[in-house]
């Protein structure tokens, strides 16, 4: 070939293109380049204060989602909708009005906000999240905002106080739920506002809406923190700077104020992560009935998940179809959220009398009689440093493992693995009883990781969950 200057210059300037685009590549996947942003993360990493300590050793929280949504409890004239049951009002096969109707009935005289805290508490749970207002816009609480709350309904009283004050008093954090989809009010549009009729209107809208948060943080001063929801509409995308203003504001009137990741955007439009790729407030919500896999799917971050019982369904569904999960299916999932440095929540849908239904009731008993026993395997533990095992979860607090065993070994031998600069385990002692257990040494892996063997006593017969407490030099 001949030689040809302009395709050699041509040449030079894709390669380094190409290598400037590589760079940046890794460096955007590293998440940090130097984008300033106004509305991004206000923080690079989690919070240390005390108020979020406290929040990363619940362990175990409840949620609850309870509404006017009940009353169908996913059924609307003999028909079953078969989408989660808070959400029956956005089916075709139920009118809007008729839903937005629904109020008029909403008289749970079953409801007993001591009996519901005092199961919580049974149940081992250390905090609580209440749906205060759900997609439907109905409140729970009075609010002087509206007229579409539980005082114009027949039951008048405030509900939401009774939860603060019963959970409270047995020692429950209270967070609230509060979304930002409002189908009742006139102003909430999905879609950003284009003329100046519904920019008039969605203004109004984000008066209420922060109208709304601040009664709800002055009102009931014994609220830790807010579980936002439905903040994926392009209008609600669109406020990133009033929205970030206003989470400023929130957390001047509280200080410690917990925010989850689902509250608000950026000025580029993401949510959860900004466009440097860190966490927007102070903790990840993103985990709905979902866990991670390994710490690294985590990122560091603080975070939760939230569990229904049934597939998918948060509000009460008369009818519960498919699978269920087991008491031992979630006191699994909650040991796997802890040991990744998370908190687990599970859901509960009170039905319309206001009463907590005998399957959920079960529930709690049967988590909160494991709880009772190996609770120390879940308050202010996490991650263990060790790698997974088969046979179950690892938790850790200090010098103290805390081995969950889910499948017991044919071989009766609990296989363990210490890195080799770890403190070695010297005593294995059941949590339940105390009773000791053999730890065999197992000599050393190529890599010098020390193996150790921990051996389950013959002739028991395994029926639940049980923990081990290893406990090192
Ligand atoms: C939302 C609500 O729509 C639902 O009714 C319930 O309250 C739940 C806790 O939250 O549902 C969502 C929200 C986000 C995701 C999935 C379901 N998500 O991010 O995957």
């Amino acid at each position: 070939m001949k030689y040809n200057f302009k395709n050699l210059i041509r040449k030079r300037c894709t390669i380094i293109l190409l290598v400037w685009g590589i760079t940046s590549l890794i460096h955007a996947q590293n998440g940090r380049h130097s984008l300033p942003l106004k509305h991004g993360a206000h923080r690079i990493g989690v919070r240390t204060d005390e108020q979020m300590e406290n929040w990363r050793g619940y362990g175990l929280g409840q949620f609850i989602h309870w509404g006017v949504y009940s009353i169908p409890g996913g059924i609307w004239k003999g028909q079953e909708y078969t989408g989660a049951a808070e959400w029956i009002r956005s089916w075709d096969k139920m009118s809007k009005e008729e839903y937005d109707q629904l109020y008029k009935q909403f008289d749970p005289t079953e409801f007993d906000a001591q009996a519901w805290a005092w199961q919580a508490r049974e149940m081992g749970v250390r905090y609580m999240i209440f749906t205060t207002k759900h997609h439907d816009g109905f409140c729970l609480w009075p609010s002087r905002y509206s007229d579409y709350t539980v005082a114009q309904s027949p039951y008048k009283r405030d509900i939401l106080r009774q939860i603060v004050d019963a959970y409270t008093a047995e020692g429950i954090d209270v967070y609230f739920y509060f979304s930002i989809i409002d189908w009742n009010h006139p102003g909430y549009r999905p879609a950003v506002p284009e003329t100046e009729e519904q920019k008039t209107k969605y203004e109004l809208f984000k008066t209420y809406t922060r109208n709304q948060l601040m009664e709800l943080l002055n009102s009931y001063p014994e609220a830790k923190g807010f579980w936002f929801d439905g903040s994926w509409d392009k209008a609600w995308i669109n406020e990133a700077e009033w929205a970030d203003k206003l989470g400023k504001e929130l957390r001047e009137i509280r200080p410690g104020l917990v925010i989850g990741s689902r509250f608000r955007a950026d000025e580029y439009g993401n949510r959860r992560y900004d466009q440097n790729g860190d966490m927007i407030d102070d903790y990840d919500q993103a985990w709905e009935r979902e866990l991670p896999d390994r710490l690294e799917d985590v990122l560091g971050n603080d975070w939760e998940c939230v569990m229904t019982i049934p597939e998918n369904q948060w509000g009460y569904q008369a009818n519960w179809r498919g699978y269920v999960k087991t008491p031992y299916d979630l006191i699994e999932m909650m040991m796997k959220s802890i040991s990744l440095n998370g908190n687990f929540v599970l859901n509960f849908g009170p039905d319309p009398s206001g009463k907590i239904r005998p399957e959920e009731c079960e529930i709690a008993a049967e988590i909160g009689k494991w709880m009772k026993v190996n609770g120390e395997a879940v308050y202010g533990t996490g991650y263990s440093g060790l790698k997974d095992q088969g046979w179950g979860l690892i938790t850790r607090k200090e010098n103290y493992y805390y081995l969950s065993v889910f499948n017991v070994p044919i071989s009766r031998k609990l296989h363990i693995e210490f890195p080799k600069e770890a403190k070695k385990p010297v005593k294995a002692t059941f949590l339940s009883n105390g009773d000791p257990l053999k730890i065999i040494d197992g000599g050393q892996t190529k890599k010098r990781n020390s193996l150790f063997k921990i051996e389950l006593p013959e002739n028991r017969s395994w029926e639940e969950p049980f923990v081990i407490v290893l406990e090192t030099e």
